[in-house]
């Protein structure tokens, strides 16, 4: 496929909704034909299981069904919008994707790998993003930066230790595919991680033979 599939990927306010306004502006800048989209979500049947994943509840949610319900939410996106674009010649930017359920699923609730690996099997076959910003920040600076939004959901009521898990699992996996991902220090001022974001950007495009 010619189209490329970029995802941004963090712990708790690493700035991903900031800076994917940026990465809108420069795919627009270089006339690039793309579709924003999130997970969970990005359907309307999608965003119904998000709404059920974030809601607070007192009944606790066991780890198998909140990682089925990822995955259910997934194969919906993915079928629904991520391979049509693709298909279509659209790049796509997704706001998180699978290596968020490894960092939180896997790493974070501490599910199985295996687990997590055939489900990404079936539910995607050989789809994987070629581009993935880690946009990376120690835990406590992220969480302060959140304390400033409204009331905190399910994910965000979970304490720091379950964060400095995910954060861990994260660049475990940028390690692990070093091919596709970059590390952005979003601890920087923001002008400083919206450069990095640029020469990350520059640099994928230029090795698509763009100049
Ligand atoms: N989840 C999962 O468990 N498994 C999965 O497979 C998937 C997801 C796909 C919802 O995700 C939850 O789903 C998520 C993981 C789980 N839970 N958590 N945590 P989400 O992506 O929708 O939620 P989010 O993590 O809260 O993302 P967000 O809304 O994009 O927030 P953000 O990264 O914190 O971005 P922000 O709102 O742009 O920035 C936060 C604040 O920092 C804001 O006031 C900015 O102005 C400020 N900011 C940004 N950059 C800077 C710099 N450089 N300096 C100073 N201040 C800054």
């Amino acid at each position: 496929m010619v189209a490329k599939f970029i995802t941004v990927e963090g712990t708790e306010g690493v700035g991903k909704t900031t800076n994917i306004n940026f990465i809108k502006s420069w795919l627009r800048q270089n006339e690039i034909k793309f579709v924003a989209t999130r997970e969970p979500g990005g359907t309307p049947l999608a965003e119904e299981i998000r709404d059920l994943l974030l809601k607070p509840r007192d009944e606790l949610v066991v780890s198998s069904a909140e990682l089925l319900l990822m995955f259910a939410g997934r194969a919906q996106h993915l079928n629904k919008v991520i391979l049509p674009a693709l298909q279509a010649d659209t790049w796509v930017l997704c706001d998180r994707f699978t290596d968020a359920t490894y960092a939180y699923q896997g790493f974070g609730r501490q599910m199985s790998s295996e687990l997590i690996v055939q489900l990404e099997n079936i539910v995607q076959g050989d789809i994987r993003p070629d581009l993935t910003l880690l946009l990376d920040i120690p835990v406590e600076i992220g969480l302060e930066r959140a304390n400033d939004r409204g009331d905190p959901d399910r994910f965000e009521q979970e304490q720091q230790d379950f964060f400095n898990r995910v954060r861990a699992g994260y660049l475990s996996l940028a390690n692990e595919n070093s091919d596709r991902y970059v590390v952005i220090d979003a601890s920087q001022e923001l002008q400083g991680v919206q450069t990095d974001i640029a020469l990350a950007l520059d640099t994928f495009y230029k090795s698509l033979g763009h100049e």
